[in-house]
């Protein structure tokens, strides 16, 4: 598996070898197989459906904001907890600055879970329109849908007075109407006609929030979220006469309705029954599946204690099984006349490359069970 991971690694322009990245902090939660998907940079690769998709996207940009948009796709990955967090106002109890939801490398930096990461220091710079690339790291559940490390791409585009004023609205709502716009467009230019939808939510860093959903596999898959920058933002920049709009885009989920790519962990692999389905600059093209190979499903049930998560099921699944783990769903839940607590997951093991034998697969659950057991201060039934 190592084989994929660059000796040398480019992290934005920044050229270390692994073993110069220190990761003995005891608050380090960075497990290996993480480590060696850092600099790997997908996204910079114009075979790639990730680079083909950022290309297109830049195609966007350039075609109707001629000569606006600065592009950045090499900004280095590991940022500070201020890069991250504070500077786009996420309090500080807020659940995504856990070790449970984010890598950290020590206390005071993590493998950035957002490219919004990067958008104050890039306004403090004096950008009003940039795009910003790049992978980014989340513990999160196991689907087809969700991986740790994937890509964003993050927009920013700062109006003034000018732009709004007579247009007979304010100038929040001008931002989100010409945000919903530039993005509607985008995804006309991307896919043509989808079955789409705009729902609100929250961010800290804008508001109004929205996300976009797009119909794909027969459920609403949540590809974007933007807003209207929190002034706040702005007023750091020293830009309190100003008005902005962002948006971080999920590459992989865009990826996956443009090129009918039905699993996530596919972006990963090597075998050129998928790399050789994808060429530079070419939009228009649907993968076809090569084999279908069967999962195999094996269920663990085991009394969980008030330290269990199951973005720690899922790390733990992982580091076993890596790309060989397809789902891991929780299929029972109860709690007892004593108070405790049962939960039975079932675990989908399955390859996209290969027929998997029996003996395979007990041996990764065997680990599994033993290291659930052991690591998670959980009881097996
Ligand atoms: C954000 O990350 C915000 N920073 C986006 C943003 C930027 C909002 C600027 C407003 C202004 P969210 O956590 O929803 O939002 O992630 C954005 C997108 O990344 C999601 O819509 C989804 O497409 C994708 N995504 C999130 N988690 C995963 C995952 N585990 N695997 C693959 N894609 C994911
Ligand atoms: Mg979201």
């Amino acid at each position: 598996r190592h084989s994929l991971a660059p000796s040398v690694l480019h992290l934005g322009g920044l050229k270390l070898s692994k073993q110069e990245i220190v990761r003995d902090d005891p608050t380090n939660n960075v497990p290996d197989n993480i480590f060696w998907k850092l600099g790997l940079q997908l996204h910079r690769r114009d075979h790639h459906p990730l680079g083909i998709l950022k290309n297109a996207i830049y195609d966007y940009f350039d075609a109707n904001y001629p000569n606006e948009f600065e592009k950045f796709d090499d900004l280095c990955p590991i940022v500070s907890t201020k890069q991250n967090f504070d500077d786009v106002l996420v309090p500080a109890d807020h659940v995504s600055r856990s070790y449970n939801d984010t890598y950290y490398v020590d206390a005071q930096t993590v493998l950035r879970c957002h490219t919004s990461a990067h958008q104050a220091e890039l306004l403090r710079s004096g950008k009003t329109r940039f795009l910003v690339t790049g992978d980014v790291y989340r513990r999160d559940s196991i689907d087809s849908t969700h991986y740790p490390v994937f890509h964003q791409m993050e927009g920013v585009r700062v109006f003034t007075k000018d732009d709004w004023e007579g247009s007979g609205v304010d100038a929040t709502t001008y931002a989100a109407e010409d945000l919903k716009k530039c993005l509607e467009g985008l995804a006309r230019h991307l896919f043509g006609g989808v079955e789409m939808r705009w729902i609100d939510t929250y961010f800290p860093f804008t508001n109004p929030s929205f996300e976009l959903e797009i119909y794909f596999q027969e459920k609403w898959l949540e590809v974007l979220g933007c807003g209207v920058t929190e002034q706040e933002i702005l007023k750091r920049s020293d830009r309190v006469d100003n008005v902005a709009w962002a948006f971080g885009l999920g590459l992989e989920r865009l990826a996956m309705v443009l090129f009918d790519i039905p699993d996530i962990r596919l972006f990963w692999s090597n075998d050129e029954r998928f790399t050789s389905q994808f060429a530079k600059g070419q939009l228009g093209m649907k993968f076809k599946p090569f084999s279908k190979y069967p999962p195999c499903y094996k269920d663990m049930s085991f009394w969980i204690s008030d330290s269990f998560t199951e973005n720690n099921l899922c790390e733990l699944v992982r580091g076993i099984a890596g790309d060989l783990a397809e789902e891991v769903c929780l299929i029972d839940n109860f709690t007892n006349k004593k108070g405790m607590t049962s939960h039975c997951y079932r675990i989908a093991y399955r390859s996209m490359e290969r027929s998997l034998t029996d003996e395979e697969i007990n041996e990764l659950q065997w680990k599994v069970r033993e290291q659930v057991q052991s690591k998670l201060n959980v009881v097996l039934r």
